[in-house]
């Protein structure tokens, strides 16, 4: 009898199923290709080579290949870094804008052919192919357009070496996921000694429907990158963001590699004709090549969730370049911040709350069970729960069961049928009644919010408006841990303290006699007045689960709210910056050598060293190297300096710097600011400070 019922059953469930048509694609739809690129999400960059030994962005194409010569270059290190980093794969600048070839290529001597590297014989590209092979990661090539060393470049004739080059690496190297086409192209360069500016038509010089027909022949699924795609687009910056709303299609025919009306990258289009879904990339440094001066300038944690959650999260990937460094290695730090954001992540996603939860919607496709709503809890990225044709908005309500806290919502679209959704929202059930927690437009292959916590049993997704019926293969609840980072510390000139962590909901405590803080300490409920010397050390708590962050300690010395600045400063508005305990901002001067700041301390003290932080802007920095110090009594009287020297290595490392002397009282400093580092002439200040005893 059950075993009639359940054959019974069965017909039942076949009939309903075969009476119900699968939902018609909305197009465009991306590529078998497409879809594999897809899954990667995440993955590196590495600029290496000319540049690395110049400390420059752009070489000019006239570097000797005798500079490139890496110390210790170790592939087998990025590979290890980027694997432990959760990264699926590896994109290489086997040639950037100045022309320098990583591996030993036919086409040209500007190669690690003519360098002291391995005598002539080493392959970076090798190399790497092999490291990835060995770490299970997929390996990607930059190859720029733009050849500031070539004499043909702008000829036809450099066409073809261009394509000769790709042919070599789309050949030689194994399987290749990812093909990087730079969208700077043409201006200045050394051009095979010509130097010269040479333009060419970003359009069609590359003629580049046959120059990617090389590609599409010799690695069918590899994805081609540019602003125009055709696989991949850029997201219309480099600062580790997309849209908010994000579509996968654009207009592709209005595009080309270098197009002025790349902001609209950053959104796609609704009606976009091709799926050209975006890539963010973005260094982990200021910089895409490494520069000592950077070490400090290393992007940290709290920086890297949000580039995580803006790119990943806003359905796009994600590309983080690593500056790889002179010795050809990626840089402790880069290392240890890198795998600080792997270990958030997986502490953000370690449990997901909403998964086989029952589900229930306002509209099932058909009533049948093909596109059920519990299809979207089942951890299968297969299936899908779906509307009717003639429904574009409908609601589905994961059931908890019990009251959970959450605060990452995570939703993924049906993609193979095409992006649909656009516009939708959340409501969480407080208090018996449904409350509107977020408020969104596009989904595409992944959307992640990041919500304030709340404690709710129910969840329910609105469909509000979709291009046609729905398709949604996948929701996840979490509730992640908050973000444990050192608290912020800063005292303005008032000697006003103000202290801030990273994450909501956190409390912070302090000490200010150096000892360490703990939930027993002062807590801090908004910004104070510190009016003397003091070593404030600052924790930020969690208190829900009492973890608790790395300590921050700052010395400061007495308040700065009688001190004036004399001189020409006086007349410059600029030069409060010094004083101002933002080490953000900085005032500078440039052409007037040397340069004194002078400085009324408002009473005598007694000084016993300085501190000092250039300017900490990108370009055109200014940065002091040779200076002198003075003490004095009455302003005029300087005597001999207490202190002289250079600040060594400063361009290098643009840190605060520190110098101490023997004790000696005054009322009046000044600073002479005898000579620049760089190159620019510019000297100038972030923050300033003394030492006193
Ligand atoms: C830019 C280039 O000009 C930069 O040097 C870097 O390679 C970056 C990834 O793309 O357009």
């Amino acid at each position: 009898m059950l075993r009639r019922l359940t054959i019974l059953g069965l017909i039942i469930l076949l009939f309903s199923c075969s009476q119900v048509e699968p939902p018609a694609p909305v197009l465009p739809l991306p590529t078998e290709r497409q879809l594999a690129w897809h899954e990667l999400e995440y993955y590196a960059f590495v600029h290496f080579n000319m540049n690395t030994f110049t400390n420059m962005e752009w070489g000019l194409g006239s570097e000797d290949p005798k500079l490139f010569n890496p110390s210790g270059l170790d592939c087998r290190q990025w590979a290890r870094v980027a694997k432990e980093a959760g990264m699926k794969g590896i994109i290489l600048t086997a040639k950037h804008h100045d022309g320098f070839c990583l591996w030993p290529t036919a086409t040209t001597g500007h190669s690690v052919k003519n360098s002291p590297w391995k005598d002539g014989e080493g392959d970076v590209v090798q190399e790497l192919a092999d490291a990835c092979g060995e770490y299970d990661l997929k390996l990607g090539i930059y190859l720029s357009p733009w050849d500031r060393n070539n004499a043909e470049y702008g000829n036809q004739k450099y066409i073809e070496i261009f394509r000769a080059q790709l042919k070599e690496l789309m050949t030689n190297y194994g399987d290749v996921f990812e093909v990087w086409f730079d969208g700077a192209n043409g201006g200045t360069g050394y051009y095979g000694g010509a130097n010269e500016e040479r333009r060419i038509d970003r359009k069609t010089y590359y003629d580049w429907e046959n120059t990617r027909k090389i590609v599409r022949e010799l690695q069918p699924m590899a994805c081609m990158f540019s602003d125009a795609g055709p696989d991949i687009r850029w997201v219309g910056n480099e600062e580790g963001w997309a849209m908010k709303t994000n579509w996968a299609p654009i207009r592709r025919d209005e595009f080309y590699p270098g197009s002025p009306n790349y902001a609209e990258l950053r959104t796609g289009h609704e009606d976009g004709t091709h799926w050209v879904p975006a890539e963010v990339d973005v260094s982990i440094r200021p910089g895409w090549y490494y520069h000592a001066s950077e070490d400090h300038k290393v992007k940290t944690l709290p920086h890297l969730l949000d580039i995580y959650y803006n790119s990943i999260g806003r359905n796009a990937s994600l590309l983080i370049n690593f500056p790889v460094d002179t010795r050809g290695l990626i840089h402790e730090n880069d290392a240890e911040q890198i795998l600080k954001l792997a270990a958030a992540v997986k502490a953000d996603f370690a449990n997901n709350l909403a998964k086989d939860k029952n589900a229930e919607a306002t509209n099932t496709r058909g009533n049948s069970k093909n596109y059920k709503a519990e299809n979207i809890v089942d951890g299968n990225p297969d299936t899908y729960w779906a509307t009717d044709d003639s429904v574009v908005s409908a609601s589905v309500i994961i059931d908890l069961g019990e009251p959970t806290e959450i605060n990452r919502f995570l939703a993924q679209e049906y993609i193979p049928l095409g992006q649909r959704v656009k516009k939708f929202s959340i409501d969480a059930w407080v208090n018996n009644d449904w409350k509107e927690i977020a408020s969104e437009t596009t989904i595409g292959r992944k959307r992640i919010l990041r919500l304030d916590n709340v404690t709710t049993s129910k969840v329910r997704l609105n469909i509000l408006d979709a291009k046609a019926c729905p398709l949604i293969s996948n929701i996840e609840l979490y509730k992640a841990p908050k973000v444990l980072v050192e608290p912020e510390l800063r005292r303005d000139k008032e000697g006003i303290v103000s202290i801030s962590a990273f994450d909501s909901g956190l409390d912070i405590y302090y000490t200010l006699d150096g000892s360490q803080p703990d939930n027993t300490s002062a807590k801090y409920d908004k910004p104070f007045l510190l009016n003397e010397k003091a070593t404030i050390k600052a924790v930020a708590i969690d208190p829900e689960t009492t973890n608790t962050s790395e300590v921050s300690s700052v010395d400061f010395d007495i308040v700065k709210n009688k001190w004036s600045l004399l001189g020409t400063l006086t007349n410059d508005e600029n030069s409060a910056k010094i004083l101002d305990g933002d080490e953000n901002t900085a005032w500078n001067v440039s052409g007037e050598k040397p340069f004194d700041v002078l400085i009324d301390l408002g009473e005598k003290v007694t000084v016993s060293g300085f501190k000092y932080l250039p300017d900490q802007g990108r370009w055109n920095p200014g940065i002091i190297f040779n200076y002198e110090f003075y003490v004095s009594n009455d302003g005029k009287n300087w005597g001999k300096a207490k202190s002289a020297g250079e600040f060594s290595n400063i361009r290098n490392s643009p840190v605060w710097q520190t110098k101490t002397f023997d004790p000696v009282e005054g009322r009046y400093i000044k600073l002479r600011a005898i000579s620049p580092a760089e190159e620019n002439g510019r000297m100038g200040i972030a923050e300033f400070d003394i030492i006193t005893k």
